[in-house]
């Protein structure tokens, strides 16, 4: 079939607006129609080149929510008219990742989907009979898109696709690495870095688990106001401070923070979030992504003396049994994810939106189809 899509050709170029001819699923594959996607930074992180993963031509986007329309031989778990939502980290429960009870990184088809291909090694996308590639699995810059059955949430029929789109990344990513990864415990001080669509929903999260101080740090000034809304105690621009913002932060939380967050992808700043906890216990979440080649650093008495240093991916969470629920929790109104939601356009603005994201102007820029 053909499906119009956001193409992007090369590094560095404008996404171009195009005829995408798409091939229908294969053995455990479904083919689901977009109907709105947000724009992440890690989006924008490949077009970018930054990225050591990223190939062109390829279909971007990984944060959408839609409808299924068919599904390929061996599909058991979906079926058409199921709204879902699909999954960049897959979850098959099989592989011996799944079934470590331990980690939310899935491999059972990890090597394809780092290559921008499908799990029988091929791409479903061609135009004028040249392939393009997948991205994360997903490819939700696309009205139309194929994705395997373990990397598809299923989702309630009552959300609203242009919202809950967001748990496909921003919202799970911050929300979860407060909840899964660091356990927040009530009563802790949380310092997080960066308050964009990532560091605002580790703030909501931060609020969930019952935080007392959370501090928020962004260079940003107009940050602010919505970081209080989502439950910021305090706010601080390093770039407005006389001092080093490490001792600063390590004075203002009365020791240092019992779990910080690093959501920029800043190695500078990933040494800051380190060196601001609590000596003894604190730890450090690495959520952003660094460019290729970047390496971090710190005196290694920061590990010795108790500090500990850990990433997330996906706010490890395990997709097809924690986005239902998470759905569940924005429907019952216990996250906010509107307010978060600043621009939403059609497919063929979507530049616009990047624009806007690099401007600083939107949190979450959503294109719908
Ligand atoms: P964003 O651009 O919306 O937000 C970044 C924020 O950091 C902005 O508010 C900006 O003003 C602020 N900032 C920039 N430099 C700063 C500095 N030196 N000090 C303080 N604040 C600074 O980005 P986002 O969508 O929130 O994504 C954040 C990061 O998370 C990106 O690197 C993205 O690739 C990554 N990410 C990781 C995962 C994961 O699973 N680990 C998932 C999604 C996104
Ligand atoms: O190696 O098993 C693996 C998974 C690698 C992909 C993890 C992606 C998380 C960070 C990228 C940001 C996503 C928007
Ligand atoms: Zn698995």
């Amino acid at each position: 079939m053909d499906v119009k899509a956001a193409v992007a050709h090369k590094a560095g170029a404008p996404l171009t607006i195009e005829t995408v001819s798409l091939d229908g699923p294969r053995e455990g594959e479904v083919l689901v129609e977009i109907k709105a996607s947000g724009l992440c930074h890690t989006d924008a992180f490949t077009l970018s080149g930054d990225d050591p993963e990223g190939i062109f031509p390829a279909i971007l986007g990984h944060e959408g929510a839609g409808v299924v329309v068919d599904v390929g031989p061996g599909v058991s778990s979906l079926k058409k008219g199921d709204h879902v939502i699909p999954l960049y980290t897959p979850e098959c429960r099989q592989c011996n990742y799944c079934t470590s009870g331990k980690t939310n990184l899935c491999q059972a088809i990890r090597v394809t989907q780092g290559q921008g291909l499908m799990p029988d090694g091929s791409s479903r996308f061609k135009i004028n009979g040249e392939k393009v590639f997948h991205y994360m699995g997903c490819s939700t810059f696309a009205n139309y898109t194929v994705v395997p059955e373990i990397a598809l949430a299923k989702i309630r029929q009552d959300a609203p696709f242009e919202k809950v789109c967001y748990i496909g990344c921003g919202v799970t990513t911050g929300i979860g690495a407060v909840i899964n990864t660091a356990q927040v415990k009530p009563g802790d001080n949380v310092v997080v870095f960066g308050l964009g669509g990532i560091g605002l929903n580790v703030i909501q999260g931060a609020r969930l688990a019952g935080a007392n101080m959370i501090v928020g740090v962004d260079l940003n000034n107009s940050r602010k106001e919505l970081g209080e809304k989502f439950g910021m105690t305090h706010f601080v621009n390093p770039s407005d401070l006389e001092e080093d913002i490490v001792p600063y932060l390590v004075d203002l939380t009365g020791g240092g923070a019992d779990y910080s967050f690093e959501c920029i992808g800043n190695v500078n700043v990933m040494r800051q979030a380190l060196e601001c906890c609590h000596k003894g216990w604190g730890e450090s979440i690495i959520i952003g992504v660094a460019g290729a080649g970047q390496e971090i650093s710190t005196r290694p008495f920061q590990l010795v003396t108790g500090r500990v240093w850990k990433g997330t991916a996906f706010g490890g969470a395990k997709g097809r049994t924690d986005v239902p629920r998470i759905v569940d929790w924005y429907m019952d109104g216990k996250i906010n994810i509107d307010d978060l939601i600043t621009h939403v356009m059609p497919l063929e603005d979507i530049n616009k939106g990047f624009d806007l994201m690099h401007e600083g102007k939107s949190i979450r820029g959503v294109v719908t189809f």
